[in-house]
C-alpha cells in the first residue's frame, strides 16, 4: 500500500541548487516539491545560508528503504561528514511517513527536530497545511522564522499556478 512520506533537504555548500535539483530527479516515488527557501543557518558552527525544500512521496518504501535512499543521495553529493550541524553539500533527512513511530538507534520517524524547525515547518506548510497545523505550536514557530526563511525560487522551471 502507498503511503505518504516528507523528506527534507538542505544545502550549504558548492552549487546549492543544483545539489537539491539532483537529489529531487534521483528520489524514488516523488508526488510533489514544495518551493525552495534560503535559511538562516540553525546550530553548529558559524557558516553560509541553506537553501532548503521538502519532497512528499507516495510509495510502498519502508522507513528503512527510505532511509538508505536518503543516504545515497548524500553520498552522490559527494557529501562529507565533518562536524554535527556542519556545512554540508546537502542533508536529506526522513521527516515523516503516514501513520508510522519509528525509534531505533540510528532512524527516528517523526524527525525529532522537525517541529521546531521554520525551515522545514514553512516549506512542508506549502504542501501539506493540515499536517502542520495538527503540531502543537507550529504557528509559534512559522512566525518566528518570518526573517531567516525567505522565498529563493523553484526547483523546475514551471511555476504552480497563481504564482
Ligand atoms: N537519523 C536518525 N533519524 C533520522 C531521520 N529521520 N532522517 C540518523 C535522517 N537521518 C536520521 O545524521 C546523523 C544520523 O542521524 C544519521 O547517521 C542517521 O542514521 P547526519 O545527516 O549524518 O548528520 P547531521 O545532519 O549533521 O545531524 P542531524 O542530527 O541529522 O542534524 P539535523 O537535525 O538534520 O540538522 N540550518 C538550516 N537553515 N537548514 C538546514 O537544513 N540542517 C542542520 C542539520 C542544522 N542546521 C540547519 C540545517
Ligand atoms: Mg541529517
Amino acid at each position: 500500500m502507498k503511503r505518504t512520506a516528507y523528506l527534507g533537504l538542505g544545502s550549504n555548500l558548492g552549487n546549492r541548487l543544483e545539489y537539491l535539483k539532483l537529489a529531487v530527479s534521483n528520489l524514488p516515488d516523488v508526488s510533489k516539491v514544495s518551493p525552495v527557501y534560503e535559511t538562516a543557518p540553525v546550530g553548529g558552527p558559524e557558516q553560509g545560508s541553506y537553501l532548503n525544500c521538502v519532497v512528499q512521496l507516495k510509495t510502498e518504501l519502508t522507513g528503512r528503504d527510505l532511509l538508505t535512499e536518503c543516504q545515497k543521495q548524500e553520498k552522490l553529493a559527494d557529501r562529507i561528514r565533518t562536524e554535527r550541524w556542519g556545512p554540508r553539500t546537502l542533508d536529506v533527512d526522513l521527516l515523516w511517513i503516514d501513520g508510522e513511530v519509528i525509534e531505533e538507534e540510528d532512524l527516528t520517524v517523526p524527525h525529532p527536530r522537525m517541529k521546531e524547525r521554520g525551515f522545514v515547518l514553512i516549506p512542508l506548510r506549502d504542501l501539506d497545511p493540515t499536517l502542520v497545523d495538527s503540531f502543537s505550536d507550529s504557528e509559534e514557530v512559522i512566525s518566528g522564522a518570518f526573517d531567516s526563511v525567505i522565498k529563493f525560487g523553484f526547483l523546475s522551471d514551471e511555476t504552480p499556478d497563481g504564482e
